[in-house]
């Protein structure tokens, strides 16, 4: 009997793309920096298409991002919520790509992009009981601190694998298409992330497939104590998505504003069948990498104070300020009142107190169980005659 062919494919076919896909133009737009406002707050180039509305809002999600973390940092310090990693630095990123998304879009954060869950519909008070894992949390406090989700918002529950988010990512936008759904994905990762099997696959998988997905690097020049030099001999991260076929740009991670119009065209172009797309951010990790760590020890504090001149939400604040779309005084004024609205929603979410011991035995499985009911009983007996 003769043997089946195959492949109906030519070989060749997919070499002669490949090779497109490394024209002079990609490979500048993976290896430069793209930029719309400078360090010092000055527009270089073209305006997305923002309205002042829109602008603002930016602004006071990035300020809410800023201050929660402010706020959390503290209590996690004081032993008032558990694991809780920051992400002061790096709220253009999170905020261009959730501004960037439609309602339907499906988020997939990586270690610290909680801030675009608020900006795309969680409650505040909601974040904040499953922040603390208190009695409104519907978790129950049984997620790992700090990683939040929304099902309504369509914020995946983060996963503590590194990488692990770029075929999560991939793969909800390939079940998406596959549902005939219009959604996009927006996953992101880390420096360190890129060094790992999980982001080959996510990439590969997705550009093959043409999934409609977005990867977003948040290059914060640090993996822990790894700095990226360690990380990788590559020119840059963003080229790496080249030899996959993936239109990959490397862009001022502290821009709200380039980021955004990168970021936007990646999406329309995934929603339109046109595949994914990787964006590397550069960007820094202001502060330490978690709560046991101490930069100290690694880090040329120099280093550090120069990156402070270009926090993002300043140049935002300087350039929104010269259009006078939002003037420092207004500014001002903003973080106060979002201040004050952080500070209400945590003394309202710790007054609720711990979930209760007999809600250990709730939602472990879809239905009723006798047997459950039984251990909870137990259990329940059990604690009480121990206390009497
Ligand atoms: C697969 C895996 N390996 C190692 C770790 C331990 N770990 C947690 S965070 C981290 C560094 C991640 O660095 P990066 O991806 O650059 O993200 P960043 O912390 O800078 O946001 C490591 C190694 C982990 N959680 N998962």
């Amino acid at each position: 009997m003769a043997e089946k062919p195959v492949s109906k494919v030519r070989s060749g076919q997919s070499q002669a793309e490949i090779v497109e896909a490394f024209s002079d133009v990609d490979e500048a737009r993976a290896t430069g920096l793209r930029q719309i406002l400078d360090e010092n707050g000055r527009a270089l180039a073209a305006m997305p298409a923002l309205s002042p509305t829109d602008l603002v809002r930016m602004y006071e999600g990035m300020l809410r991002g800023r201050l929660l973390d402010e706020h959390l940092l503290t209590m996690q310090r004081q032993g008032r919520i558990g694991l809780y990693l920051d992400a002061r630095g790096q709220e253009a990123g999170v905020i261009a790509a959730a501004h960037a998304m439609a309602a339907d879009d499906y988020f997939v954060p990586a270690l610290r992009e909680s801030a675009a869950a608020l900006y795309r519909g969680l409650p505040l008070r909601t974040y904040l009981a499953q922040m603390l894992g208190n009695a409104n949390d519907l978790a129950h406090g049984r997620q790992m601190p700090g990683a939040v989700g929304s099902r309504a918002s369509r914020h995946v529950i983060g996963s503590a694998s590194v990488a692990a988010q770029m075929p999560h990512a991939t793969g909800l936008a390939w079940a998406a298409r596959m549902r005939g759904e219009r959604a996009v994905v927006v996953g992101f990762v880390g420096d360190g992330g890129t060094s790992e099997d999980d982001f080959q696959s996510g990439l590969n998988f997705a550009a093959v497939f043409k999934a409609p997905v977005v990867f977003v690097c948040q290059n914060n020049q640090w993996a822990i104590s790894t700095p990226l030099h360690n990380q990788t001999a590559a020119r840059s991260i963003a080229i790496k998505g080249l030899a996959f076929g993936v239109p990959s740009f490397r862009v001022d991670g502290n821009d709200v504003l380039a980021l955004y119009a990168v970021i936007k065209d990646a999406v329309d172009r995934a929603r339109t069948g046109g595949g994914p797309s990787f964006v590397e951010a550069v960007t820094y990790r202001m502060g330490a990498h978690g709560p046991s760590d101490d930069p100290n020890r690694y880090r040329d504090p120099a280093d550090a104070l120069a990156w402070q001149d270009k926090d993002p939400l300043l140049r935002f604040g300087v350039w929104l300020d010269a259009q006078k779309t939002l003037t420092t005084e207004a500014q001002t004024a903003t973080r106060q009142r979002i201040d004050e609205e952080i500070r209400a929603a945590i003394a309202a979410e710790e007054a609720a107190g711990p979930p209760t011991v007999a809600s250990l035995f709730d939602d472990v499985l879809a239905e009723p169980s006798w047997l459950l009911d039984e251990q909870r009983a137990e259990y329940l007996r059990l604690r009480k005659r121990r206390r009497s």
